[in-house]
């Protein structure tokens, strides 16, 4: 299979990494605008219009499936994108959301990201979103204390991080200057007492240590890129499924010609020479 992914630069392979280190099957086809980087005070159309562009290529370099790999993209282009496009998308938000529903132990969600992905919203709608959906949390007693009424579940605090991505463009993740910048981000979020705290931009891994070493113990750091292999994971799957069911025509073909099982669903390429 060969999945496309896009973002503004280098962030998007921080979640390219996590599919070609768990998915040795796929190919990974990558567009990074760096032409364009920042995408983080870029406004809707322009977004839509960069996304449709970066689709356009990876599916002329035959993606089957898309992973919006920025969540300034995802959290302002996703719909019109995946209104233009016939192709399986996925973007970064709704997975985030939900994996820190999951994993959070106080029901106090943070988030860093860009200015725009601040502004849209989108990952408090995401995250009540995946409790209407019936996500819940894996700790216990928050997962009783939330079904109760007795405990809210909600991102109290989201902080815009516009010097992030230009330091991490620049090779600059481990300076003294990031970490300075960081804390300053930071503090807002450890006073509003954030227990786990969402990653909403892909360039932001690069910054991990760092953060870490900043937040110590208290806070869970949440990479959204890990709920989307889920979901990579999930889809591969449906697409698998829906290509045997496609081949379910010519069965009685190649059962006649005496292939069966796996052996049936590569016939279906030597027969008939369209693999779509
Ligand atoms: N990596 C992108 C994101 O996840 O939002 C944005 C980066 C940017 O260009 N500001």
């Amino acid at each position: 299979r060969v999945i496309g992914l896009f973002d503004s630069g280098v962030g998007g392979l921080t979640v390219a990494k996590q599919i070609l280190e768990q998915l040795p099957d796929v190919r990974i086809v990558y567009f990074g605008d760096t032409a364009r980087v920042p995408y983080g005070n870029r406004s809707q159309d322009e977004l839509i219009r960069f996304g449709e562009e970066s689709i356009t290529f990876l599916i002329g370099q035959g993606a089957e499936a898309i992973v919006v790999a920025c969540n300034t993209s995802s959290a302002t282009a996703l719909p019109a994108l995946k209104e233009k496009f016939d192709i399986p998308m996925i973007g970064m938000i709704d997975p985030g959301a939900r994996l820190a529903v999951k994993k959070t132990i106080a029901g106090r969600i943070g988030l860093i990201a860009t200015e725009t992905t601040v502004r849209s919203k989108a990952y408090s709608s995401g995250v009540s979103r995946a409790l209407a959906r019936g996500i819940l949390p894996e700790d216990p007693t928050l997962r009783s204390a939330w079904q109760e009424g007795e405990q809210a579940i909600t991102l109290v605090k989201a902080q815009g991080c516009p010097l992030f991505v230009p330091l991490i463009e620049a090779g600059l993740a481990n300076s003294l200057e990031a970490r300075g910048i960081a804390q300053t981000y930071l503090a807002p979020l450890q006073s509003a007492g954030v227990d786990a705290l969402i990653l909403g931009c892909t360039h932001y891994p690069f910054l991990e240590p760092v953060l870490k070493e900043i937040l110590g113990d208290e806070v869970l750091i949440i990479d959204p890129a890990l709920a989307v292999l889920e979901e990579l994971k999930e889809l591969l799957k449906r697409m698998n499924e829906q290509d045997e069911r496609r081949f379910d025509p010519s069965a009685d073909l190649a059962m006649a010609a005496g292939v069966s099982g796996k052996s049936q669903w590569r016939a279906r390429y030597y027969v008939s020479g369209d693999p779509g």
